[in-house]
């Protein structure tokens, strides 16, 4: 890996992923989307890991995909590579995956934010779809997650003028989950995923899906599919486990199973 870096387990059952571009602010090139498919596909597989963080550092979290590597290309290069297509990777994954944000999260930046499950932001956090300064426009999910995330208002704003949003902002706008100072945003994400890392991983992987069905399927396909999902968890030992330590009043212990 030239610019990732992966620790697997770097808490019980958590895994991190820190994008290592600083000098380019984290941009994202073909290479590094590449990158994190190879590693998230592997985290994916592996047993000891249950949540996934993605991060940055400091001053960057992405400040988008790479300009210098785009610039000369045409269209059919641009449709052949068809880099973004690493992004359903990322959706595919069925562990959680927490972006810790901090710094620049920009362009495919934020699209890379956005296609991950929650956010947490370090006050220094700034938000924005700039495309449209370099005379495109956004291409990774910035017209439509965006809009979901923040209404069609604010997306329209974002996505027309190219201006940043403070993390203040985009946690009262319902883009970020929580906002903390800068030294603690990588220990919030840590404690969110030990919360997650502590629940049944099947039932974590299922509750995932279905909240991703509701941007997908109409409420009543959704509803059914929820329900579908709730009762085959009844023939999981994690299932059995946890209403039974309810019951004896002790704290659950899932296997995954
Ligand atoms: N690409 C390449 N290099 C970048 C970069 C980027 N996106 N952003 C920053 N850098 C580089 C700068 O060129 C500079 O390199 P040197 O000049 O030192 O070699 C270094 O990082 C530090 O940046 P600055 O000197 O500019 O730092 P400042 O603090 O002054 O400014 C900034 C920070 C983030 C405001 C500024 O760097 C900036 O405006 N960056 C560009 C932000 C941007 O426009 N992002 C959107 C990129 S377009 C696709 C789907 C989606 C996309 C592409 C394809 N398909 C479906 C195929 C997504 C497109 C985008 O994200």
């Amino acid at each position: 890996m030239e610019f990732i870096l992966v620790e697997k387990h770097v808490k019980p059952f958590v895994s991190l992923i820190r994008l290592n571009r600083p000098k380019e602010l984290n941009a994202l090139n073909l290479q590094l989307m590449q990158e994190i498919k190879g590693a998230l596909l592997d985290l994916d597989e592996d047993e000891n890991t249950r949540v996934i963080i993605i991060t940055g550092n400091e001053r960057a979290f992405a400040a988008g995909a790479d300009i210098k590597q785009m610039a000369g290309k045409g269209a059919v290069d641009m449709l052949k590579i068809d880099q973004f297509t690493t992004w359903d990777t990322i959706k595919k994954t069925k562990k959680p995956i927490i972006a810790a944000v901090s710094g620049f999260c920009l362009g495919g930046g934020n699209e890379l934010a956005m296609i991950c499950d929650m956010i947490i932001a370090s006050e220094t956090a700034q938000f924005g779809q700039p495309e449209i300064n370099i005379g495109v426009m956004p291409g990774a999910g910035g017209t439509q997650r965006l809009t979901r995330a923040v209404g069609k208002a604010k997306a329209m704003e974002m996505v027309l003028t190219g201006s940043f949003i403070s993390a203040q902002v985009a946690l009262a706008l319902g883009l970020v989950n929580k906002v903390v100072p800068v030294e603690l945003y990588l220990e919030e994400a840590f404690k969110l995923a030990a919360k997650l890392a502590e629940k049944s991983p099947i039932a974590i992987q299922m509750a995932k899906e279905s909240v991703l069905k509701s941007f997908e399927m109409p409420l009543q396909e959704a509803l059914f599919f929820e329900r579908k999902n709730f009762y085959m968890l009844f023939a999981t030992e994690d299932q059995k486990e946890g209403m039974a330590a309810f019951v004896e009043k002790r704290k659950a212990d899932f296997k995954g199973k």
